[in-house]
């Protein structure tokens, strides 16, 4: 079943200059870019996106960390996306995370960790209005 999910490349990858890299697997896989835009998160944006995670202890390094610099949000398209996207990121913990993912190939950090991808469809409606509305 064709889907649509939402990857946001953070700081780290954008900073390292992987975000040309980290774009084309996914188009490799063949999933279709719909829609692309780089973007600075305010504080209060951030707050937004990552409002699940706001009774967690990490949540004001998350937040302080994805509004530091520039990232890419994307939207892509293709069969069983948001299950497929997940497989390829790999493990939250970048150090954990198998060699072949995105997180396993090219970082080692937690808040750090290269890529979010969208783990429900009711997470890709709520993230992607946040930065795409
Ligand atoms: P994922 O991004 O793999 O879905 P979530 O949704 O559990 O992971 O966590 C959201 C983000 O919060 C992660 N991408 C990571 O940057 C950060 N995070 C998760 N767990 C921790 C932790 N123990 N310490 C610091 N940051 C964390």
């Amino acid at each position: 079943m064709s889907e649509q999910t939402l990857i946001i490349i953070k700081p780290d990858a954008f900073e390292r200059k992987l975000i040309g890299i980290i774009l084309s697997r996914f188009e490799n896989k063949g999933f279709l870019i719909k829609e692309l835009k780089s973007y600075i998160f305010t504080k209060e944006k951030a707050e937004e996106f990552y409002s699940d995670h706001k009774n967690k202890p990490f949540f004001s390094e998350l937040v302080s960390f994805i509004s530091s610099s520039t990232v890419v949000a994307c939207i892509l398209e293709g069969d069983n996306a948001i299950n497929i996207v997940r497989q390829m990121i790999g493990s939250t913990r970048s150090f954990e995370a198998q060699p072949g993912t995105i997180r396993g190939d090219y970082g080692l950090g937690i808040t750090n960790n290269i890529i979010h991808a969208s783990d429900s469809n009711e997470s890709y409606i709520k993230e992607s209005n946040v930065i795409f509305t």
